[in-house]
């Protein structure tokens, strides 16, 4: 979940993308330079994002709160965060705001780009929050901050002990006896029929509120972010998993026959039982697979939660970024709460800009295992991408990333370079010398990145496209789930799951950060692009075998990138700094060479996808 309320902007697209380039500024705006027009626009801008900030401050604040301390039965919490999330919509929805910023846009070829870019940012803030439909916009709100509640505050038990998230995925990672896995699997969707009812009351919340200001659905809104129609996006979302899908079907194919074996199974199914899987949801597969000689989550054990976090500080500051501000580790909530704790917190990693200035933090729940690992990366990339927009040239209210996908990518692209061997070698969390298998290598990694794709560009997206577009119907919820996870991941539940269930909001995502999933599918496309080119044009690397740490240069590559934020056009951008549009080209580059090992291992197999 990105804690951004406000991300990056799409229309017209005239500022630079290259820091050298300098934008204009608040400062270099109020010179003797600028016309009548964009002085006035200025002035208005000006006392805008200083009200903005302080609310935006005042509702991170609160659910801040919210998410880090659950009590049962206690509504101080949930009262304060819907007061401060309705003073904010009240504010970025009000009518003479948004009036304001329609009127400046009409003179649109007046303003100066940067100006332009803010007033829009203005519009799609104001469209999700609109004052003249003031009670549905504060029912939404109330609904959103119980939903939340409902989802981190629900005790999950395996055979009436209670059990943790992490407890749950460390089960479904090692377990080997299906009978386990299944108690496991079948606990972490408990959650879900309790989710059902405001789930759909906040489907119609949404697209009310976003349909008042012209949006078709919700989907459509959150899609025009990227200057794309909702038809656009899955269209973009389609050809990913396209391009991807001989890949994954010999994933596929391969996981059915070695998990059989693994599990003692001697019919092989056609399609993966969900609870074989090494994750709730089947969307990262990697932990199927043990590479000899490079055991991490055995060398991470020993270092510490702690030392986790540090490590990746550690690797940021090393590409030439500023150490974390100590706020940072007095402020955020960074470890599991001991299990005797009267309360809880949200379970799901996220990173949040608090005042959209230098108070960044970071919820997690770290452990030391090679799964948070890789996540404390992610989320160190969300707290670089705050820091280096959070600068003289950008403005406010363009604190967010060249897109969603971008502020996605940093972290998850720094995590796939984290887990290098050459890498690890250097942090000695393996030895040197040790000789290991390649190819074991690369099929664990794309048991990561690949199995992702259908999960995210397929199921994930055209559920919620499904159901805030085509107004899926209370009795074909769960359906339409297990049909895409059987068309997608070639998938299928243990079994039958009605509508009694509500397995899609068991998923963090469905629930608090709507619609925007195929993010995270557009963010592995963009993280090996710039992998990519990273390896290839300025470390001169094998793009399998990098060593980041300590290279300037490609510290500098990304500062380039983040620090604009969402004054810069992100097509621009990616075509000035990888000469490549948006394509999965690079990642399909990657893992060609696991095509001709799973092809022989799966010879005389039979595939079903
Ligand atoms: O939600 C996240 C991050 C938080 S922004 C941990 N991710 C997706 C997920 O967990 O479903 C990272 C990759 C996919
Ligand atoms: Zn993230």
């Amino acid at each position: 979940m990105k804690k951004l309320i406000f991300t990056g902007l799409t229309a017209a697209i005239l500022c630079s993308a290259c820091s050298s380039q300098k934008t204009e500024t608040a400062e270099t705006a109020t010179t003797t330079e600028m016309t009548q027009v964009q002085k006035e626009a200025q002035a208005f801008l000006d006392q805008y994002s200083a009200q903005y900030q302080d609310l935006y401050t005042k509702s991170a604040e609160a659910e801040w709160a919210s998410n880090t301390k659950i009590v049962e039965g206690d509504s101080t919490n949930a009262v304060a965060t819907r007061r401060a999330n309705e003073a904010f919509a009240a504010f970025t929805g009000s009518v003479e705001n948004i009036n304001t910023a329609k009127a400046m846009l009409e003179k649109k070829d007046q303003l100066t780009p940067l100006q332009a870019k803010q007033f829009e940012a203005i519009l799609y803030t104001g469209a999700n929050n609109p004052q003249t439909i003031p009670d549905v916009v504060k029912a939404r709100i109330k609904a959103e901050t119980e939903q939340t509640e409902k989802l981190y505050g629900f005790n999950y038990r395996i055979f009436e002990k209670s059990v943790s998230t992490n407890e749950i995925d460390n089960i479904l990672k090692n377990e080997t006896d299906l009978k386990k896995r299944l108690a496991a699997w079948n606990a972490s969707k408990e959650v879900g029929p309790g989710l059902k009812k405001g789930l759909l009351n906040l489907r119609d919340l949404r697209n009310k509120t976003v349909q008042s200001l012209g949006y078709d659905d919700y989907f459509t809104y959150q899609a025009s972010d990227y200057g794309m129609t909702r038809e656009e996006m899955m269209t973009l979302m389609k050809q990913i998993n396209e391009e991807l899908r001989p890949l994954y079907r010999e994933l596929h194919t391969y996981a059915r026959y070695e998990l059989a074996k693994k599990y003692g199974q001697k019919e092989v199914p056609d399609f993966l039982p969900a609870h074989w899987l090494p994750n709730r949801w089947g969307q990262d597969w990697s932990a199927m697979v043990n590479v000899e000689g490079i055991d991490l989550d055995a060398a991470l054990k020993p270092k510490g939660a702690e030392w986790q976090v540090k490590q990746a500080e550690r690797f940021y500051t090393s590409l030439g970024f500023d150490p974390l501000p100590e706020s940072f580790y007095t402020k955020s909530s960074l470890y599991p709460l001991p299990a005797n704790a009267n309360y809880k917190k949200n379970n799901h990693a996220s990173a949040w800009h608090m005042d959209l200035d230098k108070d960044v933090r970071s919820l997690m729940s770290v452990e030391p295992n090679a799964e948070w690992y890789e996540t404390t990366h992610h989320e160190l990339g969300h707290v670089y991408y705050y820091m280096t927009y959070t600068n003289p040239d950008v403005p406010v209210l363009l604190r967010g990333g060249a897109n969603r996908a971008y502020h996605e990518a940093i972290g998850s692209l720094m995590g796939l370079a984290a887990m290098q061997k050459p890498f690890l070698a250097e942090l000695k969390l393996i030895d040197k010398n040790v000789q290991t298998d390649e190819v074991q290598t690369l099929l664990k990694e794309a048991l990561s990145y690949v199995t992702f794709i259908p999960f995210a560009a397929g199921v994930m997206s055209e559920w919620e496209h499904d159901f805030y577009a085509k107004n899926l119907s209370a009795d074909e919820l769960n359906k339409r789930w297990w049909e895409l996870t059987k068309k997608y991941q070639g998938m299928v539940p243990p079994a039958n799951r009605g509508e009694n269930y509500l397995d899609a909001a068991t998923k963090t995502h469905i629930n608090d950060d709507a619609a925007q999933y195929y993010d995270y599918a557009m963010s592995y496309v963009i993280l090996f692009q710039l992998h990519d080119h990273i390896a290839k044009n300025i470390l001169k690397q094998d793009p399998h075998a990098t060593n980041y740490y300590g290279s300037k240069e490609v510290g500098n590559f990304l500062r380039d990138i983040m620090y604009p934020g969402a004054s810069a056009d992100w097509r621009q951008m990616l075509k000035e700094k990888t000469g490549e549009e948006l394509s999965a080209r690079a990642m399909i580059d990657y893992f060609q060479p696991l095509m001709d090992y799973l092809k022989e291992q799966n010879k005389g197999r039979k595939y079903t996808l």
